[in-house]
């Protein structure tokens, strides 16, 4: 992020883009309700109608899968409606000109068939944004990275922001609201397949010496060659190129697309080993399992969306056999042959963070104790970190300047046909996490919603199909098949039904295609064309959906059990954790 999340609220304009934070982030949506009263105009683009459109001043309802066109026709607006920052384009912009040869062909009128969106609410938002004071930020999630086209579109954003001027001062510029906890600091810290801790790139000799001299090892020990990216593991395994899986913290059993297929492919590996806290499907498949801590039984540190570094402590010691991820991986090192010797993850941060990052040094223990906080680049014990990036409009480049990049529209991967007439998009909901290994072990959000969760579907492609309000229903793809529940909603688009991705009876990844771009190999997991039908004998259903969740459950808790000794007692509440009386 550009700017800050505390800072969002004193923006002048915030426009969601595919980012529907009253599900996924709570606490930056109470920002951005903040940021309402104090003022501030609120666009939303989401082909739903999201909680946040409720307050918005301009709703965008957007065709799903159409991001770029769309992104496109509203810098084509900016420019033509002489609303762009000539100024900060001459002084710190490189490209504009080959930018505009492709966005000039965007004008609101010829895309409109393809967005949905009328050219007049196109140039209305377009002004909301581009005139707004002091500032806007341009906020996005899933609906943009989970696309096909999801490298173009955040081009074609940082791009809008620079043309409209709306980047390099307070509380402006661009908002990639991150995932977990910790999306941002696994960056930081390089669990990324080019990169060292803080970006310093692999294939870098002088990044590579460096760090061999930190770590004691000829430079010979370091690779230079980009690793593998995580979604296209089954392929690589498939191809031969992977024989062995480390997979730590993840359930993609249950979170990568395709996963019928995902599993054929994880069977073949000559070894496979899990780490987690809870026993998983994709646990289920490893040779080995290495339990380990929680984030109540450890302790470290976090880095926000918004680059903030964060502590956190532990407060309770770990159960059973479980240990600390760090110390599971310094035992791992140190029998491979790299001996590591840590005593805890201070000394870990102080020697392969601060000593190696110039722009973390000055976040040490002692100033993020308690609730203190730094935002990145914080260079020295003095320095109180930043919240704003490229102030006064210099950018990362050897020459200071932006550079604006823009690309033509393409369909989906998988569009919609005769056998498969609606799209299939994915997203969350409030009530449960990700795999829901965490929060599917919590019996108090159990209550709340249960397998085989929900389909939301419009009631226009309810009626059709004859499908009332909590019936049972199929919905298949050209990949599986599954059971789910009708909820008949709508603010969901005609053509489009939505699926949370946590159920593992009504899993939704059963139906997704495994398609990713080649850039940031992130999944299409947006887009998918399927197909609903009511089930005839709803009492069989019923009966299925219960006996396939309670199998499900029963498996896991017994491999728990077996493999870890928890107690009885456990195992038949059902509960799948590794570590003693949990
Ligand atoms: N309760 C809860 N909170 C979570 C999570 C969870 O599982 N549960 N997961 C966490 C994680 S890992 C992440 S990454 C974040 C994600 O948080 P978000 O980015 O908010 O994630 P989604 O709900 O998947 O998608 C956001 C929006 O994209 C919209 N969308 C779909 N297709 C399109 C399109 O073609 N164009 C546009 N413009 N929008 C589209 C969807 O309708 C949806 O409202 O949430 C985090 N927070
Ligand atoms: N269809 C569809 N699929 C999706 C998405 C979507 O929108 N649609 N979103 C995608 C996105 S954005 C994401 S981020 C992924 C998330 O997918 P995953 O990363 O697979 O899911 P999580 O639930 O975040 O956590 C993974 C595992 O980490 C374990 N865990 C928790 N804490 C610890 C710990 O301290 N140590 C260890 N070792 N393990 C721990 C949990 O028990 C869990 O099994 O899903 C992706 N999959
Ligand atoms: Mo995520």
């Amino acid at each position: 992020m550009s700017c800050s999340i505390p800072g969002l609220e004193d923006a002048g304009c915030l426009f969601l883009f595919g980012y529907n934070p009253n599900t996924s982030h709570p606490v930056v949506a109470r920002r951005i309700v903040k940021a309402k009263e104090k003022g501030a105009r609120i666009i939303v683009g989401d082909p739903r109608f999201i909680e946040t459109a409720r307050i918005a001043n301009i709703y965008l309802p957007l065709n799903n899968g159409t991001n770029l066109a769309f992104l496109n026709t509203f810098a084509n607006a900016i420019v033509t409606e002489g609303l762009h920052d000539q100024q900060f384009i001459d002084n710190h912009t490189v490209g504009f000109d080959d930018w505009w040869k492709i966005v000039e062909q965007y004008t609101p009128e010829r895309t409109e068939a393809v967005t949905g969106i009328a050219p007049q609410l196109m140039r209305e938002a377009a002004r909301m944004y581009a005139t707004a004071k002091p500032s806007a930020v341009l906020c996005w999630g899933m609906g943009v990275t989970q696309q096909k086209q999801n490298v173009e579109s955040v081009h074609a954003i940082a791009a809008i922001a620079c043309i409209s001027g709306q980047i390099g001062k307070p509380n402006s510029g661009v908002a990639p609201v991150r995932g977990q906890n910790n999306v941002q600091g696994s960056c930081d810290t390089g669990c990324l397949p080019h990169i060292f801790p803080g970006y310093q790139p692999i294939t870098s000799l002088e990044a590579r010496e460096k760090f061999a001299k930190a770590w004691s090892v000829p430079v010979e020990k370091l690779s230079g060659h980009v690793g593998y990216k995580v979604s296209n593991i089954g392929s690589l395994i498939e191809e031969g190129k992977v024989h062995a899986f480390y997979n730590m913290g993840e359930d993609p059993l249950q979170t990568e697309p395709d996963t019928n297929k995902l599993e054929r492919q994880l069977r073949q590996l000559d070894i496979f080993i899990c780490q987690d806290i809870f026993m998983t499907q994709t646990c289920l498949a490893a040779d080995v399992i290495l339990p380990a801590t929680s984030w109540g039984e450890h302790e470290g540190t976090f880095s926000a969306s918004d680059r903030r570094f964060q502590r956190f402590s532990a407060a309770l010691p770990p159960k059973g056999e479980c240990r600390h991820d760090w110390d599971i991986i310094q035992d791992l090192s140190t029998r491979m042959g790299h001996p590591m010797s840590y005593q805890n993850t201070e000394e870990i941060w102080d020697n392969e963070m601060r000593a190696l990052w110039e722009r973390a040094y000055g976040a040490s223990y002692e100033r993020l104790e308690g609730l203190g906080s730094l935002q990145w680049p914080v260079p020295s014990l003095d320095h109180p970190g930043t919240p704003d990036l490229h102030l006064g409009g210099n950018f990362n480049k050897p020459d200071g300047r932006a550079r604006l990049y823009a690309s033509d529209f393409e369909q989906p991967t998988e569009m919609p046909c005769e056998q498969y007439p609606l799209i299939l998009c994915t997203v969350r909901e409030v009530g449960h996490y990700s795999c829901r290994s965490m929060t599917g072990n919590c019996r108090a959000l159990s209550k709340l919603a249960e397998e085989p969760g929900y389909a939301h579907v419009n009631p226009v492609d309810a009626g059709r199909r004859g499908i009332k309000q909590d019936d049972l229903i199929w919905v298949f793809s050209r990949r599986g098949k599954i059971i789910t529940r009708a909820e008949i909603d709508s603010r969901v688009n005609e053509g489009t039904i939505y699926m949370t991705y946590q159920w593992w009876i009504g899993k939704c990844n059963e139906l997704t295609i495994h398609a990713v771009d080649d850039k940031a190999a992130t999944p299409e997991d947006k887009y998918s064309a399927c197909q609903i039908e009511v089930i005839d004998d709803q009492v069989w259903a019923e009966r299925y959906a219960m006996e396939s969740y309670m199998k499900m459950k029963e498996l896991l808790a017994g491999e728990a059990a077996a493999q870890f000794g928890s107690t009885a007692a456990q195992k038949d509440s059902g509960l799948n954790s590794f570590g003693g009386s949990a």
